[in-house]
């Protein structure tokens, strides 16, 4: 081989080398969650990353923003359609105004039991969700499990729903989660989580609703003593990806980063049905109050609710569908 021909070998040799070098590091995908370090949402969706890199070699990479630091769900949801952010976890709520298809799982007590919201999102209907945010510029990956959402309060404990009349409670951003808490008697205000835990504190606000790990996590629970368990929303959580960053990737990619998000599921489970009874243990150990009224009237409270929400016949097929699920 002469001296031209083995430099140019070599250079090629090392054009491989650099190349393979940038390969390995390709794709970094930028995930959101308002929840901090360690929360089982953020813990899924680490897990989640971890076998994407496996599974592509290292190429590509996912890096979770937890605790809120990418913003608010409402804004990072915004920023996830711009393909600012790459993948986001958040709870249907937000989703309402945006995704028709989201308002019929936010609907209270539509699920009748977390063994229920299961079979529906893990079946049809649930594919046929999730495939209702692409045409808002995202994709829907996989559903996470939220528990079920009771209300909490700084005044008193409440045993039943006369208790609840004239209290003023922070909601989601989404109007039927407004006109559930209006319809039970109460006063609702709508605002994003991170101002939730000072609105009790100032009084701005009697309390909130939500989960037991939320409740715990964000320490609502040293502000807002007394917890009622009427269970009136199952909201199922769901991780989505921008449709900008999705559609970057090859076919391959897309398959490995949808089933490494389905794979994640079980985890998500796993870690969220322990931190559910980790996360009550722990604040009623720091002194709250929990109460189970009777959730009949609560239920039947809610006529008007479906009344002005479920109007159009794709949602009424969906409610009727969801029910038929045993
Ligand atoms: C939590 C949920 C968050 C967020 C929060 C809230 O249970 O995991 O995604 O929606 O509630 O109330 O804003």
């Amino acid at each position: 081989m002469n001296l031209i021909r083995k430099m140019t070998a070599a250079l090629a040799f090392s054009a491989a080398l650099g190349a393979s070098a940038v390969f390995a590091q390709e794709i970094t995908l930028r995930s959101s969650d308002t929840h901090p370090d360690g929360y089982p949402t953020v813990e899924a969706v680490k897990y989640m990353g971890e076998l994407i890199k496996e599974r592509t070699d290292g190429r590509i990479a996912v890096e979770v923003y937890h605790s809120a630091q990418l913003g608010e769900e409402k804004d990072t949801i915004e920023q996830t359609r711009a393909g600012v952010i790459d993948l986001n976890r958040v709870s249907m709520g937000p989703f309402n105004g945006l995704v028709p298809e989201t308002r019929v799982v936010s609907l209270p007590y539509i699920f009748r039991s977390v063994d229920h919201m299961h079979k529906v999102m893990d079946g049809e209907i649930g594919e046929d969700i999730l495939a209702g945010f692409e045409p808002h510029g995202l994709i829907g990956l996989a559903y996470y499990d939220g528990g079920a959402r009771s209300f909490y309060n700084s005044s008193k404990p409440i045993e039943s729903l006369a208790d609840l009349q004239g209290m003023k409670f922070r909601v989601m951003q989404s109007d039927i989660f407004v006109d559930m808490v209006n319809a039970l008697g109460a006063n609702a205000t709508p605002m994003p989580y991170g101002e939730v835990y000072s609105s009790i504190e100032t009084g701005v606000i009697d309390g909130a609703e939500n989960n037991f790990p939320s409740y715990e996590s964000a320490k609502h629970s040293e502000v807002a003593k007394y917890f009622s368990l009427d269970e009136h929303l199952i909201v199922p959580e769901v991780l989505v990806m921008a449709k900008t960053s999705w559609d970057k990737l090859s076919p391959e990619d897309q398959a490995i980063v949808r089933q490494a998000a389905k794979d994640s599921v079980a985890k998500q489970r796993e870690l969220w049905a322990a931190r559910e009874v980790a996360s009550r243990k722990m604040v009623e150990e720091a002194g709250s109050t929990i109460t189970t009224p009777d959730k009949q009237p609560f239920i039947d409270a809610m006529d008007p609710v479906y009344e002005k929400h479920v109007t159009d016949d794709k949602l009424k097929e969906l409610v009727e569908r969801i029910r038929a699920v045993q």
